[in-house]
């Protein structure tokens, strides 16, 4: 490697390191409309009651997942903020079904069991057997999860997807990769 490449090669470099940074953080605005909540960021949409299908379909359309809740902490967390901001007598869906496998309820997310439920008494019951859908409901001011005919109405939440893990030394090992692929084109364009 002449040194004129190795030059521009660690010019390229010090221009790959600064994007993986910003990505592993959510900037302010660019969060907007999603509010941070614990250690999540959601879209609390109070203003249309939806099915659980358009739910989903809503919250794709904000490039985000209808909300599946994975620890006690998040529950606690979400819980307080509906509780603390007038929505104790609302219902919401939540990301997860048993449409597929009756009485598994898997998540949206990732295809796989949730790893967290708060049921309330003597749910899930699948009523009339036919809920199929998660819902979070107050029962004596509490919020817990339902079993829900997948075709009611209630609230979306929805869940900003987390950024992934990145990784500098992914980045240099792409970088070289597609460096050593034009080493005679020294420029960072490729
Ligand atoms: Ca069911
Ligand atoms: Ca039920």
């Amino acid at each position: 490697m002449g040194l004129t490449q190795y030059f521009i090669l660690i010019l390229c470099f010090a221009g790959v390191l600064p994007q993986s940074i910003n990505i592993s953080n959510h900037g302010e605005n660019e969060t907007q409309p999603f509010i941070e909540i614990g250690s999540k960021y959601y879209l609390i949409n109070t203003a249309t009651n939806m099915n659980w299908f358009s739910a989903v379909l809503y919250c794709r359309n904000y490039d985000s997942d209808l909300v599946v809740i994975e620890s006690e902490a998040e529950m606690n967390a979400l819980s307080f903020y509906l509780t603390t901001n007038g929505h104790i007598e609302r219902h919401f869906w939540l990301g997860a079904t048993d449409l597929a496998d009756e009485g598994k309820f898997m998540s949206l997310k990732d295809g796989r069991p949730m790893l967290y439920a708060k049921w309330s008494g003597g749910q899930p019951d699948n009523a009339g057997q036919n809920e199929d859908c998660l819902h979070l409901w107050p029962v004596n001011n509490i919020f817990h999860m339902n079993d829900e005919n997948c075709m009611a109405q209630h609230y979306a939440i929805c869940e900003l997807r987390q950024p992934k893990k990145t990784c500098d030394v992914c980045d240099l090992k792409n970088f070289m990769e597609r460096y050593m692929q034009h080493t005679n084109v020294p420029n960072c364009r490729n």
